[in-house]
């Protein structure tokens, strides 16, 4: 079976994503798929990065296996800045990031899902940067829907 990391590298060596570099923030399933490091102390780690002129964030999914206390750092190699609005439990979490800064988000998420995170700040076009965290694992107990068991992937 073939992965969508494996399908986005094909496209990109055969030089058939040449469409998706005409556009100004990429839309984010042009970029790459990353994952999440367990540290020890039970904390999930990665590295996000703004490569320079292509107005998005890489990898442009990062993947995680389970929900909890998560530590991005966050690294502009762009010449303009940026920021990152992003989703955590309570109150969502920015970070502004001026050119060639680098630093760190602490987020908290419990919920396996989608998350969208962005920029919208300096010199953007459209609608910014856009990312998202997938977040793996079972959905909690009081979240269940109360019906027959159904069939899983
Ligand atoms: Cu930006």
């Amino acid at each position: 079976m073939t992965t969508t990391e494996d399908r986005s590298a094909e496209l990109a060596a055969a030089g058939l994503d040449g469409q998706n570099r005409t556009a100004l923030g990429r839309l984010i399933n042009t970029g790459s798929i990353g994952h999440a490091e367990e540290g020890t102390d039970g904390v999930l780690r990665a590295t996000i990065r703004i490569p320079e002129d292509e107005l998005r964030y890489e990898p442009a999914i990062l993947i995680l296996p389970r929900g909890g206390d998560i530590e991005l750092t966050l690294i502009n190699d762009d010449k303009n800045t940026h920021c990152a609005v992003l989703p955590s439990n309570g109150d969502p979490k920015f970070i502004w990031l001026v050119n060639h800064a680098k630093g760190i988000a602490r987020l908290n998420l419990d919920g396996p899902g989608t998350y969208y995170y962005g920029s919208h700040s300096g010199n953007d076009e459209g609608r910014g940067l856009t990312g998202a965290i997938v977040i793996g694992g079972e959905v909690p107990d009081h979240a269940k829907l109360d019906r027959p068991p159904q069939p899983r992937p």
